[in-house]
Formats: C-alpha cells, structure tokens, sequence
C-alpha cells in the first residue's frame, strides 16, 4: 500500500490518515510528492484523480480524500481500532470527523497549519472564533465523557482528523482552555505525531500561501 502525502509542514490533509496508519499498525510506504508550485504541482496528476493529496493505492484500488482513506482501512483492517467498538460512541466519533472534515472552515482558510511557525496571534474572522469556540466544546466534552487522554479513551480516527487543529491553536495561540491544553499534550506525546513533526520542521520547502 502506497500513501501518496504532500509537504509535512502544512499538509494537513495528508497528516490525518498518516498519524491513524502509523499509530495504529498499518504497514505502508510513503510518498512525499511536494506542493511547492504556485498553481499546483503537476506530477499530482500522475497518481491523483483530483489532483491533490492525500491518496491511497492499494493494488488497483485508488482512495481519495482522507476520511475516505481511513473508512477504506477500516474496512481492510476491522481490528485495528480506526473506530471505538460501541454503536453510539462510533456514531458520535464518525460525527465529529465529519464535522471536520466538512466544517471549520474559518479555522482552516485563517490559519494553515504550519509546523515551523513561531507562536503568535493573527487576525481572524469571526467564523474562525465560532469554529474555536465549538471545538474546544467537542475536546472538553470527549475529554469528560470517556476520561481521555485521546477523544474516546484509546486513539481513534477521530483524533487523527483534529490532529492538524492541535498545531493550528499552539501557533496561533488561539484557546486557553485546558481541555486544549491537556488534549495538546496528549497528541503531541506521540511518537508518530513527533517523528510527522521532525521531518517536517526539516522541509527546505516554503510555500507562502500557508505563511499566515
Ligand atoms: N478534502 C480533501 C482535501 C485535500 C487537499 O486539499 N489537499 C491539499 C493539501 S493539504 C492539496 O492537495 N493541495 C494541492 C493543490 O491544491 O494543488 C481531503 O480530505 O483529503
């Protein structure tokens, strides 16, 4: 299995089912193919049907989007935990990676992830305020409800869709609520989330665009 990833500093998509595969045993290789072109590189063409990343190959099978790709594993893989075992808890896990997936957008237009920045506070838009406001909510309930230290107990896919929020709210210090601080701290003790981390503060690329 081939996971086809873009720049690790700012790839926020491709970081979601990276950190899932790495910390809950999948075995793949990976494909660094970087976004360093102002319209886009080209060579995504090659192995994207949408021209962007992240994407799956797996043999003849061709996954895009990253939830799309956690859902294929987790249909390859039922044992490895993409999803907690309960109905209720999974239906609650599946909402808010989707939430993710299809919401946020003042957080993500505002504030690109970016592991290399520096701490500091930008302008944003109100809708950026709402989206913090409604996360650090879905953090601190997960949290109480099912005691941590990941969003359902034992690291989920539901993590692994908020990762790239966890970088967006250091840098852009962005909340104060402990709740982000303790749930911060979790995800960034990983050793999958570290090893992301290195190799991306490593990147010689800079693509200004992301450079809030
Ligand atoms: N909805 C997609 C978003 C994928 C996406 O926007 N990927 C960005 C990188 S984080 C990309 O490939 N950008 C390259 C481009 O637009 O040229 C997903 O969930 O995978």
């Amino acid at each position: 299995m081939k996971l086809f990833i873009g720049n690790k500093n700012y790839s926020s998509w491709s970081f979601r089912p990276w950190l899932a595969m790495q910390v809950l045993g999948i075995e793949f290789e990976e494909v660094l193919i970087p976004f360093d072109f102002e319209a886009g590189n080209p060579k995504f063409a090659e192995f994207s049907p949408t021209n962007k990343v992240p994407v799956l190959h797996d043999g003849d099978v061709v996954v895009t989007e990253s939830l799309a790709i956690i859902e294929y594993l987790n249909d390859k893989f039922p044992e490895s935990g993409f999803w907690p075992a309960d109905i209720k808890t999974r239906a609650l896990a599946r909402s808010i990676a989707h939430e993710m997936h299809g919401g946020f957008s003042g957080i993500r237009n505002d504030c690109p992830m970016n592991l290399r920045r520096e701490i500091g506070t930008i302008d944003v838009s109100d809708q950026t305020r709402k989206d913090v406001r409604r996360i650090e909510t879905i953090w601190r309930e997960c949290l109480e409800r099912f005691d941590g230290p990941f969003l359902f107990g034992k690291f989920s896919a539901a993590d692994a869709m908020f990762a790239p929020v966890v970088n967006r709210f250091e840098v852009y210090a962005l909340s104060h609520d402990p709740a982000v601080k303790q749930y911060s701290a979790a995800m960034k003790g990983l050793d999958a989330w570290q090893a992301w981390e290195k190799a991306g503060r490593a990147e010689p690329w800079t693509v200004d665009v992301d450079e809030a």
